[in-house]
């Protein structure tokens, strides 16, 4: 009877009419990589945030941890959207704080990824003019393209392999015969 009591409290307490609001959908969405960084962030949460003096805090930071944002958060209705200022690629992370519908404070934070070669002072957007090859390998190993040529040639050795084994095998029955 208890573990059944508590699994209808877990239950209640994890449906969205009792629960605080959420976090469900970003743009850029979380964990998504993207082109050029964007000008803004847009944060879609599942209810109605509330408003007011210090209820909403967005810090949108770059690999290394520089801030770009320099202005406040608009909030309108279940969405938040934070401004960028500046320019970076790489891991940007989006801490935010908000105040759930229910009255409580929430947050967490979540990263997406701005592609692109180096950081916002090389010159040249990537494409015609391509990068160091150092950072483009470093690139490339970043994103497992470059282990792809390690898993062909294991694929065609062991293809190899087994023609090999397979070409014995019959001579030898060839021969057994
Ligand atoms: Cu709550």
């Amino acid at each position: 009877m208890l573990a059944l009591a508590a699994a209808l409290v877990a239950g209640s307490a994890a449906s969205p009419a009792f629960a605080h609001d959420e976090l469900v959908g970003s743009d850029p969405a979380v964990g998504s990589e993207v082109a050029e960084m964007p000008t803004e962030v847009t944060l879609t949460f599942s209810g109605v945030l509330l408003t007011g003096e210090g209820t909403t805090d967005v810090v949108v930071t770059d690999a290394a941890g520089t801030a770009l944002t320099s202005e406040p958060p608009v909030v309108d209705g279940v969405r938040v959207i934070q401004p960028i200022s500046g320019s970076a690629s790489g891991e940007i992370t989006v801490t935010w704080r908000v105040v759930s519908s229910d009255g409580h404070p929430i947050s967490d934070q979540f990263s997406f990824v701005v592609a692109g070669a180096g950081t916002g002072s090389t010159t040249a957007p990537s494409g015609a003019a391509s990068p160091s090859p150092s950072a483009q390998s470093a690139e490339a190993g970043s994103d497992g393209t470059e282990l792809l040529p390690v898993w062909i040639t294991v694929g065609v050795v062991a293809v190899v392999a087994v023609v090999f084994v397979v070409l014995l095998t019959r001579r030898r029955g060839l021969r057994e015969d």
